[in-house]
């Protein structure tokens, strides 16, 4: 059999969007995966998922034919049916739904199964055209965005290939060896020449085993371990006045602010010592071109945006932002300007309620406050997205998602734990079976990533889906008669870009600024060009957040009754809840786990690899304990969104986890969550 390789790009929702070499066989199948070597950031590495991704493709459990709900709801019963009867059945649901309860009644939910801008947005086209609910789509970086913009003004930093230049790296929050491998590329070229790597996070986790230092904070308490560092910075004179009196706001009145937030005030709030926030302070105060990686994960907190606002002050106080190689980054959104009006039809949009996507529970629980006023949800049409998995208070979006009055259709490429509920499954394709154009929340380049091979059975792209609905819901529009490749060319063009054919023919295109606007030296992007050390927090607030970087303590706290800390990070080998299927990936992370402390463990009685119980007032849920010194007393870890079959009792971990919108703009506390545990045999 012959075959030859092709350019792609990652669609998963990682800041990498690492660009790839895939192979294609001349039997419409795929072979190996590599990284591409001619892109700087992805350097010719990527994860080891990616790399085995023909196991996805062509997986016997990917869906290929239309399926219609025989048995009860939530049964598993289907029986496939045509795609015409399938297109017939959800336009005529959904028009029922919304003559009799208004257009409101219908919401398409959506997230980043793909990170593509056509696949991921045609959703929208369609809402914009029929004045279906909105979306507020923050599940992810609502938090952690709203907390660096505080500061900074704009999502983006310094440029994550200048790590090589820095002298001294921080992870904050960030599991990089598991979320993010090329900035490990990065950092180790760095490192080479000498860099040193502080990991601060609440346990030592993959990334922290490679760091030189390893601060295992409690959870929540990052706005008191960066305050009291500055209070060290000032004190110490490790301060650039003359910087911070041309970039900053009002370094007298943080300084002010500062006087009696010592490190002994941070230490128990931090469960740090004192000699170990003063040692770090003093060796980030001292370092050249520091830059601080800051990972979304530290913001998946009921505090998280003063956190991140926090650590985002850093960098303000010693200037490290002058050097090459030194600032700090969140993420690289806003280097893009792409148009995506063609896209999403966005010039049509009217003005609807946005259901908040972390509160789909109560949403379709029907809480009057979620509702909006508006009618209840009784159709949804949800495409690259997992909600019964992978959103907050699970077990109410379950009981949601399988009310009998609500017209569920999931569009997947799996059946998975929403996908088992529905009326209608819809095969979907993946990223090497349709065309798509990425940009990227961690590195600068805007890639393509065009049809490879033939779609599997009858999987159908996104696109083509929403525009064989919109045909037969009578919504016109421009797009909606387009291919992609069509689409993707007008959008580039609308967007001042090359179009289609020359980025195809360029490989990529660097949309990052020079160096010096990346580390903001034309001045922040607040109107008078100056970093907020006092956070411009949105108005309106029903609670007062903090005027200064500080200790906000709303976390959920650990009380008598939920003596332990849970946090809920990623899986290395999965991605969100996308891998659990695959045999390789299952195979290394085993089973859901809770991991404790072995004194912990110890106090409650627990058996090494035997059964335990955690709960709070939310839910409980069962899984095998395993005792570690990772892990710190007083907190509990468990890896990976894994579906909730693969748990004892079939309840996933997002049962635990809380869905009351934090503060300013909504998201999930994923990581900040109290908990008991018990023994279960
Ligand atoms: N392999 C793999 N890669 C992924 C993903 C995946 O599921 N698997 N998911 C992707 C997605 S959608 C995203 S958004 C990114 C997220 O990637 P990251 O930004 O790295 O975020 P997380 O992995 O959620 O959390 C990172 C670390 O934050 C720590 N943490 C939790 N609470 C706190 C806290 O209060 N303070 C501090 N300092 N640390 C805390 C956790 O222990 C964890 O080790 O990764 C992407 N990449
Ligand atoms: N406990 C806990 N929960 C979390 C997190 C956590 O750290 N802890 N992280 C949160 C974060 S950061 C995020 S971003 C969310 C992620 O939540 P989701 O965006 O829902 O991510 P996935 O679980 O990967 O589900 C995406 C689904 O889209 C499907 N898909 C992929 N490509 C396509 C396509 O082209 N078309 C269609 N129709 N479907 C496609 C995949 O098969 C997959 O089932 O989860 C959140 N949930
Ligand atoms: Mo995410």
């Amino acid at each position: 059999m012959t075959s030859a390789f092709f350019s792609s790009t990652c669609p998963h929702d990682c800041p990498s969007a690492c660009a790839l070499k895939v192979e294609r066989r001349d039997d419409n199948t795929i072979g190996r995966i590599h990284g591409d070597k001619s892109n700087p950031f992805t350097a010719g590495v990527i994860c080891a998922k990616v790399a085995r991704y023909a196991e996805r493709v062509h997986h016997p459990g990917r869906l290929r034919q239309p399926l219609r709900r025989t048995g009860a709801k939530g049964s598993g019963q289907f029986k496939p049916i045509s795609w015409d009867q399938a297109l017939d059945l959800l336009a005529q649901q959904m028009n029922q739904v919304a003559e009799t309860w208004g257009a409101e009644a219908v919401w398409p939910y959506f997230y980043a199964g793909t990170m593509g801008q056509v696949q991921r947005g045609s959703i929208n086209r369609l809402r914009n055209l029929m004045g279906y609910s909105g979306q507020l789509t923050n599940i992810c970086t609502a938090i952690g965005y709203a907390g660096w913009k505080a500061g900074t003004g704009k999502i983006c930093g310094t440029d994550p290939r200048e790590l090589v230049d820095s002298d001294l790296i921080v992870l904050w929050g960030c599991n990089a060896v598991a979320t993010q491998v090329n900035t490990m590329t990065h950092i180790a070229l760095a490192r080479k020449r000498g860099a040193r790597l502080v990991v601060v996070d609440p346990y030592r986790n993959h990334s922290a085993d490679k760091a030189d230092l390893h601060l295992a904070l409690k959870p929540g308490s990052d706005g008191a371990l960066a305050t009291a560092m500055m209070h060290v910075l000032f004190r110490d004179q490790l301060v650039d006045r003359e910087y911070m009196a041309r970039y900053t706001d009002d370094p007298a009145g943080l300084e002010a602010h500062l006087i009696d937030r010592t490190p002994a005030w941070a230490a128990p709030l931090t469960g740090l010592s004192v000699a170990e926030i003063e040692h770090f302070a003093r060796l980030y105060g001292r370092a050249r071109a520091s830059f601080i990686r800051i990972g979304l994960g530290m913001s998946r907190q009921r505090n998280g945006a003063v956190n991140v606002h926090a650590v985002s002050c850093l960098p303000a106080l010693t200037g490290a932002w002058q050097e090459r190689g030194g600032g700090a980054l969140l993420a690289t959104s806003d280097l893009f300007h792409l148009d995506k009006t063609l896209i999403e039809a966005s010039d049509h949009a009217r003005p609807v309620r946005q259901l908040d996507m972390c509160r789909i529970g109560a949403v379709l629980a029907g809480e009057p406050a979620d509702l909006q006023g508006g009618p209840p949800v009784k159709a949804m049409l949800v495409q690259n997205s997992n909600p019964a998995t992978v959103a907050p208070e699970s077990a109410r979006v379950r009981q949601g998602l399988l009310r009998e009055d609500l017209f569920l259709c999931v569009h997947e490429q799996f059946m998975t734990d929403t996908a088992l509920l529905a009326d209608l499954v819809l095969p979907a394709t993946t990223f090497l079976e349709h065309d798509d154009l990425y940009t990227s929340y961690g590195q600068p380049y805007l890639q393509l990533g065009l049809q490879g091979i033939e779609p599997l059975g009858e999987a159908r792209s996104n696109h083509w889906l929403i525009n064989q609905l919109a045909r037969r819901l009578g919504a016109e529009h421009v797009a909606c008669g387009w291919s992609e490749r069509e689409l993707i060319d007008a959008t580039l063009l609308a967007s001042g870009y090359p179009d289609l054919e020359q980025l195809d023919s360029m490989g990529r295109l660097d949309c990052s600024l020079p160096s010096e606007q990346m580390r903001f030296l034309d001045g922040f992007a607040q109107p008078d060009g100056r970093f907020r050390l006092r956070p411009d927090w949105p108005t309106g607030e029903q609670v007062q957040m903090p005027e200064w970087p500080d200790y906000w303590p709303v976390n959920e706290g650990v009380d008598q009754r939920h003596p332990l800390r849970l946090i809920t990070p990623p899986a290395r080998h999965f991605l969100n809840s996308s891998f659990t299927e695959t045999d390789s990936s299952r195979a290394r992370e085993q089973q859901p786990k809770l991991l404790i402390n072995p004194g912990d463990a110890a106090e409650y009685r627990l058996s090494d690899q035997g059964l335990v119980r955690v709960g709070n007032t939310r839910g409980e849920v069962l899984l095998v304990a395993s005792f570690t010194d990772r892990v710190p007393s007083g907190l509990v870890v468990v890896e990976g969104i894994w579906p909730g079959r693969d748990f004892v009792d079939g309840v996933g971990i997002n049962a635990l986890v809380g869905a009351d919108a934090p503060l300013p703009g909504g998201g999930a506390a994923f990581h900040d969550v109290a908990v008991w545990v018990r023994s279960a045999g």
